[in-house]
């Protein structure tokens, strides 16, 4: 029934309920799925790994051997994807990792982008 008018149901068979004929809603034709962003690392020649692996671990909730496993990838390839997620969410992980990184003087960039 999506995307067409439609009474509610047929009230007059309730007692008092004529009130309510006729009312129509409308549902959206085709609903929004939020849009999903890549949270990217970017590999640089100063963090150390073991940094880079306890950020996949506490930021990304991977465990040690994913974290390694993606970590390798962003040192060998240059970049690598840490988990996709709804704008917001990213966002807010990038914030998390930038500021941990400058906390501690790494240069560790992380960035955005639509899936
Ligand atoms: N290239 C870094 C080194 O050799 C390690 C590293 C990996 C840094 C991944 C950043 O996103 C990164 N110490």
């Amino acid at each position: 029934m999506q995307g067409t008018f439609r009474a509610q149901d047929d009230d007059s068979r309730r007692p008092g309920g004529d009130d309510q004929v006729g009312i129509a809603t409308k549902t959206r034709a085709k609903p929004k799925k939020p849009s999903q962003f890549k949270v990217l690392m970017l590999n640089d020649d100063y963090t150390p790994m073991e940094f880079v692996v306890m950020v996949l671990k506490r930021f990304f909730g991977m465990d040690l051997e994913q974290a390694t496993r993606v970590m390798l990838h962003v040192h060998q390839r240059g970049v690598g994807v840490c988990g996709i997620y709804p704008y917001e969410i990213a966002e807010t992980k990038v914030n998390q990792v930038m500021d941990f990184a400058r906390q501690n003087q790494h240069p560790l960039q992380c960035t955005l982008e639509k899936a």
